[in-house]
């Protein structure tokens, strides 16, 4: 279930102490026009898991659901609707414009009543002190929290199982033949903020450790980005080791790693893999992965794939690889980390996910 918190601004409103009926009226006017911004926004952050301009639709529509003074609430979705970052400690909205809406998590709408859009609240003994009508406005933000976990693998060098450390994880690493190592990988260009030591799979044998998420992003629908480090032992065939993202459970699971030389983007046992154009693993060599999901509840969802991506941007900037013949199913809630084949010490650190690409690509 999608949490979706509407913040009340206290709206602007004409500025005279009028005689009672128009007093009346504009109040009235502004609790309606409270009301249609309102619905305009819970209902336009659920289209932003869509896109921008569905979120604009969607406050479109539902504004104009409600009415004021008699007439249907018409919500500009240029002028009236933005895209932005609530702060949550703060209590501020910062607008986001052009390519970075996409990564707003919280939508303001104000439904207006104005002499600018031609239409006015008119008063009535108003007009007797030459106020011939009020401009009055409603304004409302609804915020929907960033679905975000991050395990930086902050904890002693030993055995990674048992280990329950990072946030957004709902238990601690189960499985086996997988060691946390002192030693956190870095970004290939530096930058990216880390902690603690990482994960290395044991140098023989396979390995598959699996940690639970406490938000399940099927749940959450729409885009799902994850990031990690991922430095490779081993080119040779039959060496791999990546993550593998989703529970299995009522769908299916993508596997994200190197294999036998190669970036892979498969279904568990090779099936139906893609590798980037462009872009190879070098053993030894931390590279930074970049996961996109756009999960479609009438079908196949896609899957984008970014090697190396610049961090810190709106949007990545490197080619990427699609893939759209997998449902992942709406009940998603785990992270795998898997490799095998032997002298394949691979290592995997700062697993990031999040609704943004900024939230996994700070
Ligand atoms: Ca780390």
């Amino acid at each position: 279930m999608t949490l979706v918190y509407v913040i009340v601004i206290l709206p602007m409103l004409c500025g005279f102490a009028s005689l009672g009926v128009d007093w009346g009226r504009v109040q009235m006017v502004k609790t309606q026009l409270q009301r249609a911004s309102d619905a305009a926004a819970r209902a336009a952050i659920t289209g932003l898991v869509t896109n921008v301009t569905t979120a604009q639709n969607m406050a479109v529509l539902w504004g104009g659901k409600n009415s004021a003074d008699g007439t249907s609430v018409v919500i500009d979705p240029i002028n009236d609707v933005e895209f932005g970052t609530w702060d949550t400690t703060n209590r501020t909205f910062t607008v986001l414009s052009g390519a970075a809406r996409s990564n707003a998590d919280a939508i303001r709408v104000t439904a207006r009543r104005t002499t600018a859009r031609g239409n006015p609240v008119p008063t009535v003994f108003g007009q007797t002190f030459g106020m011939n009508n009020c401009d009055v406005n409603g304004v409302a933000i609804a915020w929907m929290p960033p679905f975000a976990a991050y395990e930086p693998f902050s904890y002693a060098t030993g055995a990674l199982v048992g280990q329950n450390g990072g946030t957004g994880w709902s238990n601690a690493w189960s499985g086996s033949t997988t060691n946390v190592v002192a030693a956190s990988l870095s970004h290939p260009s530096g930058g990216l903020p880390t902690a603690g030591g990482a994960a290395q799979k044991q140098n023989s044998g396979n390995t598959n450790m699996r940690r639970d998420l406490t938000n399940s992003f099927g749940q959450t629908a729409g885009p799902m980005w994850i990031s990690f480090l991922i430095n490779p032992g081993s080119l040779n065939s039959s060496r791999f080791m990546g993550l593998m993202i989703g529970s299995g459970v009522g769908g299916q699971q993508m596997y994200i790693a190197y294999s036998s030389g190669l970036w892979t983007m498969e279904q568990p046992g090779g099936v139906n893999a893609i590798h980037p154009a462009g872009a190879t693993p070098v053993a030894g060599v931390t590279a930074f992965l970049v996961v996109r999901i756009d999960l479609n509840p009438a079908g196949n969802d896609f899957t984008y794939l970014y090697v190396n991506p610049t961090r810190g941007i709106a949007a990545p900037d490197v080619s990427y690889t699609l893939k759209s013949d997998t449902d992942f199913g709406l009940n998603q809630t785990a992270i795998f980390i898997n490799g095998g084949g032997n002298t394949n010490p691979g290592r995997i650190d700062e697993i990031r996910i999040g609704s943004t690409y900024q939230a996994v690509a700070p």
